[in-house]
């Protein structure tokens, strides 16, 4: 396949704007507003709307694609061969509906599980973070600069607070250990949006126990294009289609995340 990732950026992002429009215009309109997997999971209308919309335009002009989005699109896919797209309508759903800001579009295309376009819209900001694989990514019309190594004592930590109230799938005091031994914390309550910002250097990492590919798919284009380091917290490959955790960092970091996250009970601290 050859195909052209630049046209096809070029022209998904047209069909993101426009569905960033609808998302802005339905702000202050009564939402409908449902739960999935817990009370605090949620959906709208919106989520659903935004979805079939980019759905319908990537059928029409690549009727040979993949489509796998969070709320309809392609539970029935099973392998990543050919060229997939992940469709994260609404990442950040409760800012969507609590805070009506920091939410974003995240669009990703990958070919034979490999990341080629990654774009992810925060709606409010009007920010734009867009990588081509091989050509770099950007911030609106600014290209992002190489990432540098930087030391847990000197990093902001992207990190869900919720994580560090209870998690059993770590030990806590390592996650208190990690958070103090850092310089700071911040939550921004849209995984996609806080991958853009690690890519962007406003986060030094970003770290979740539990995310899926639609997440942090496009953030895996424009985090590899900065140079940082990303994986499971068993230091492998995060997977295209099903659920991992997620360390996204800056080099110099990886290594002292991981401990902390997964290795922590030989972590002599
Ligand atoms: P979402 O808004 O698309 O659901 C919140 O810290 C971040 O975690 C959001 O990006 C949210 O994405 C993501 N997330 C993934 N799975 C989730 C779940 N089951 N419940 C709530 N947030 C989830
Ligand atoms: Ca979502």
């Amino acid at each position: 396949m050859n195909e052209n990732w630049d046209d096809i950026k070029n022209q998904a992002v047209k069909w993101v704007e426009e569905a960033g429009k609808m998302l802005k215009e339905s702000l202050y309109k009564q939402l409908d507003i449902h739960t999935k997997s817990n009370p605090n999971d949620l959906v709208t209308e919106m989520d659903y709307k935004v979805e079939r919309l980019l759905k319908e335009r990537i059928e029409k002009s690549y009727p040979d694609h993949k489509i796998m989005g969070e709320e309809e699109a392609g539970r029935h896919i099973e392998s990543t061969n050919g060229v997939m797209w992940l469709i994260d309508p609404i990442d950040g759903t409760t800012n969507f509906i609590h805070q009506k800001f920091n939410f974003a579009i995240s669009l990703a295309v990958v070919e034979n599980g490999i990341g080629k376009i990654g774009i992810v819209y925060n709606v409010m900001q009007d920010e734009w973070f867009t990588a081509v694989s091989g050509q770099g990514a950007y911030l609106n019309e600014r290209k992002l600069r190489q990432t540098q190594p930087v030391t847990l004592q000197e990093a902001v930590l992207g990190l869900n607070g919720r994580w560090l109230a209870r998690e059993k799938r770590a030990d806590e005091q390592s996650l208190h250990h990690m958070v103090r031994r850092s310089r700071s914390v911040r939550s921004y309550g849209a995984a996609a949006i806080e991958l853009a910002y690690v890519a962007c250097g406003r986060l030094d990492c970003y770290i979740s126990f539990r995310l899926s590919p639609w997440d942090y798919a496009a953030g895996l284009v424009l985090l590899k294009e900065t140079g940082h380091l990303i994986s499971t917290f068993q230091n492998e490959g995060v997977p295209l289609l099903k659920p991992s955790s997620i360390a996204a960092s800056r080099p110099g970091l990886h290594d002292e995340l991981l401990h902390y996250l997964y290795d922590h009970k030989g972590f002599d601290y």
